[in-house]
């Protein structure tokens, strides 16, 4: 199946989450809401499609209001730079490791050589999880034994990239510490010590967000943002979700660039954003 229409049949459950027959504006905006579009988004919506003489053109209306929402956030990586490192960061469980796996995978097959950082040393399966992608993509792991300094083995990857001449270094990191100041305080420090290396370096900083955890995620963006300066997002499992409309919230409050979606666990379940396509499949 092409990747289009698996991205629309993940975004099933939301689509059918704000699916009426008739136009009626109150039902609508409790559609809206509960599928976590946000007040702003759900507003101007209703507004947009009272303007239009045929109601039976709704779906269009609302459409081009989430469009214009999403396009101001439909901004791809520019690659500018070899070794171009990306640090991925997000609480447990959010989708990193799965996120790097599979755009080790889209990278391999456009022909560009990754090395991946397995720098959550805070337990084994982490490194044993980013061992499994690495192969599965033909990419290159840095390790390290459980316990290390996790910023050692982002430098380590970078420095062995440099060496190497290699393309792309992804940078897997810890979604959980004994408390949330450790897990800040490790990742500022590890973009420090990057910048050893490469003073650009880490030329991306995103956050990895689970679609399904709703409003709580725009707090949390905002924390790593405040510590780290984020360059991008990657929204995850939006196949499991009836509440997708959380990416039009996401895009209205934050203004982060978007980069990927993820829709499923598969290998090839990852997509870079595409505005027009998201909200062609979220009505
Ligand atoms: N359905 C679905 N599941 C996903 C998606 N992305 C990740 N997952 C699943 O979510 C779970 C957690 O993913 P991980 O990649 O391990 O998350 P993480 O952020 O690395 O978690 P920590 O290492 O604990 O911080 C795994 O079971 C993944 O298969 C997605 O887009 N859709
Ligand atoms: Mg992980």
């Amino acid at each position: 199946m092409r990747l289009l229409e698996r991205l629309k049949r993940s975004l099933l459950k939301t689509r059918t989450a704000v699916s009426i027959g008739k136009f009626d504006p109150e039902l609508l905006e409790e559609k809206l809401l509960a599928a976590d579009f946000g007040s702003d988004a759900s507003d101007e919506i209703i507004e947009a499609i009272k303007k239009i003489a045929d109601k039976n053109n709704w779906k269009e209306a609302a459409r081009k209001i989430v469009y214009e929402s999403l396009i101001m956030v439909e901004k791809p990586i520019r690659y500018y730079k070899t070794p171009f490192v990306m640090m991925f960061v997000g609480i447990n469980g959010g989708g990193k490791t799965t996120t790097i796996g599979k755009l080790a995978y889209q990278y391999n097959q456009a022909g560009r050589s990754v090395i991946l950082a397995a720098a959550d040393t805070y337990r084994a399966a982490a490194t044993d999880q980013l061992e499994i992608w690495a192969k599965r993509s033909d990419a290159k792991i840095v390790k390290q034994p459980e316990g290390s300094d996790p910023s050692s083995v982002a430098f380590d990857a970078c420095s062995s990239a440099k060496a190497k001449k290699a393309d792309i270094v992804m940078i897997d990191t810890a979604g959980r510490l004994h408390t949330n100041e450790n897990l800040t305080r490790q990742l500022v420090k590890m973009k420090r010590v990057i910048k050893k290396v490469d003073e650009d370096a880490p030329h991306e900083i995103i956050l990895v967000i689970d679609s399904t955890i709703g409003r709580n995620s725009l707090i949390q963006a905002e924390q790593f943002d405040k510590a780290l300066g984020l360059t991008g997002i990657v929204i995850t499992k939006l196949d499991g979700t009836s509440k997708g409309g959380i990416i039009v919230d996401i895009a209205k409050e934050l203004k982060i660039p978007i980069r990927y979606i993820g829709f499923g666990e598969k290998i090839e379940d990852l997509k870079a954003f595409d505005a027009k396509e998201f909200s062609n499949a979220l009505i």
